[in-house]
């Protein structure tokens, strides 16, 4: 592996560059902090500004941006927990690292950022939702959860649990910091250490720990514009989708009116005796007040929207405190200027935009995701913005630079950190590639590819029909100004005047393609 000047932290304290510093002084490379949520929607940061996030603001994450840079174009390639974790741990492409669906394909062969750290000598640690079917790989110390991971009480495995999956009693986004700040403490402190903290909240089905189960309870949320979207200009794929909050978001287990179900044991069995009682308390009256309103329609779906929001919004409520007291750790033991700091999630959400929840499409809400860095930076500007187009693939080149490690040839992403005093390289991309693959599948979104550039986003729409499907094969484009109509909401694709740019992104998806040696499409 070919090495660079690490970035030292004093270089950055000095304010001057954001390079690499060549003086011979005690000096460490800086530590590296990566939180990633899952299915965590920038609609709900509040640095984000979405009118969401107003009415339920996230102080500590927005601290970050405060005190470093926001992201506003930041993408992952393929909308999905696995593969994203994927592209984190490689800097590589779906197709490359192998991860292309939910539940299989990682090729184990190829190398993740955890062993590159790792060989130059920093201390890797990797906590909470873990999700790909191989061991952690390249970790010093790991503390996984099962899976998806539970809410309450869930199992992690670690390194001396033999394998074992332990039960632990309490919230899983509590845990989850507990056994970050272990790793902190145990941790030898001459060395950099590289510290992977992955929340298993606020995914579904978005279950609230106890005592935030009466937040925003009197809160309205306000509607996306795009609630109602009927999907008109769109391909076939846009109205075959299951993920309607309409139809696919359960009252049961999804929206917890456990007065409803056969069975409470597979929502609520996990909960110990004081842990029932605390929801039983949180939930019941409201249920039993939904119950006797009796909805319908319109309405129904309403109240669904208004439910599935306040236990998100609780469910983040919970990872904020926790940023909070990472954050407190850190600034206690002095690590503050020493350490960079990463909040993102694994893909962006949909709130209810487009009648949706869940992820997988190339449309804005879960082609991006929220991406905010905190850097110690000394004099240069903090509060910043960035609008260059960034993609989860560029983490592991970004921390490899940090370490002072020039990235594998092999590996795709580019680093971030030229871009952190908020300008923009003249040579930076100036597009991006998309590729989802895990159709037939829940939610049953067709397979698709697409490029976006600054304004214009083309996407490929490919594929046998399954399930319900059946029969129905897809090649289908859709073309979207982001400019003209941020919603994406008129597919412009074969309109009259459109021939130019329509070719420009074809050429460029055909190159990406041909590059990249994509497989399907
Ligand atoms: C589960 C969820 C889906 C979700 C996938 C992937 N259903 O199957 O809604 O799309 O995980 O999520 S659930 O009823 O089991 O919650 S991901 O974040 O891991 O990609
Ligand atoms: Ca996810």
């Amino acid at each position: 592996m070919k090495s660079k000047q690490p970035l030292f932290y004093t270089a950055m304290l000095t304010g001057i560059s954001l390079t690499a510093c060549h003086q011979e002084e005690d000096r460490k490379p800086l530590n590296i902090v990566h939180i990633m949520t899952d299915d965590h929607s920038f609609q709900t940061i509040s640095a984000y500004g979405h009118p969401i996030s107003q009415l339920a603001p996230t102080p500590n994450i927005d601290r970050l941006a405060a005190e470093g840079i926001l992201f506003r174009k930041a993408f992952v390639e393929n909308s999905l927990s696995t593969p994203s974790r994927a592209c984190l741990m490689t800097g590589l492409y779906s197709h490359q690292n192998g991860q292309r669906q939910l539940g299989k394909g990682i090729d184990t062969t190829k190398t993740f950022i955890s062993e590159l750290l790792h060989e130059q000598g920093y201390q890797t640690a990797v906590i909470g939702k873990w999700h790909m079917q191989c061991e952690p790989k390249g970790f010093d110390f790991y503390h996984v959860l099962y899976d998806q991971g539970d809410y309450y009480n869930p199992e992690f495995k670690s390194k001396n649990s033999n394998g074992k999956y332990i039960r632990e009693e309490g919230y899983a986004t509590r845990l989850t910091t507990d056994h970050a700040i272990e790793f902190l403490e145990t941790r030898d402190p001459n060395k950099p250490f590289s510290l992977f903290v992955h929340h298993k909240a606020p995914h579904r089905n978005w279950m609230p720990e106890g005592k935030y189960l009466d937040l925003y309870e009197d809160v309205e949320f306000p509607y996306p514009e795009t609630f109602n979207d009927d999907y008109s200009t769109r391909c076939a794929a846009a109205r075959s989708q299951e993920m309607t909050i309409a139809d696919e978001m359960n009252l049961t287990v999804d929206l917890k009116v456990t007065e409803l179900a056969d069975n409470v044991e597979p929502i609520l069995g996990r909960l110990t005796p004081e842990q029932r009682a605390a929801w039983d308390k949180g939930y019941s009256e409201k249920n039993k007040r939904f119950i006797a309103q009796n909805l319908k329609g319109e309405e129904l779906v309403k109240w669904k929207y208004q439910r599935y929001l306040k236990d998100y919004l609780r469910c983040i409520k919970t990872i904020d405190d926790e940023v909070g007291r990472l954050i407190d750790y850190l600034e206690k033991e002095g690590l503050m200027e020493n350490t960079i700091i990463v909040y993102t999630s694994d893909q962006g959400f949909y709130m209810g935009e487009h009648g949706w929840f869940d992820k997988r499409f190339m449309y804005e809400e879960s082609f991006r995701t929220p991406l905010i860095i905190r850097y110690p930076a000394g004099d240069v500007k903090r509060g910043i913005e960035s609008t260059a187009m960034v993609q989860n693939i560029d983490y592991a080149p970004t921390y490899l630079d940090v370490a002072g490690v020039q990235k594998p040839e092999s590996m795709s992403g580019t680093s971030l950190l030229p871009l952190l005093d908020g300008k923009t390289p003249a040579d930076w991309r100036e597009y991006l590639y998309y590729h989802y693959y895990d159709y037939p599948a829940v939610h049953q979104v067709r397979r698709h590819d697409g490029v976006r550039d600054s304004r214009y986003k083309l996407i490929h729409f490919y594929g046998e029909g399954f399930g319900k499907d059946k029969g129905i094969d897809i090649d289908c484009n859709e073309l979207y100004d982001l400019q003209n109509d941020p919603n994406e909401l008129n597919n412009l694709y074969g309109l009259e005047g459109l021939k130019e740019i329509t070719e420009r992104l074809q050429k460029r998806l055909d190159k990406y393609r041909a590059d990249l040696k994509v497989d399907e499409f």
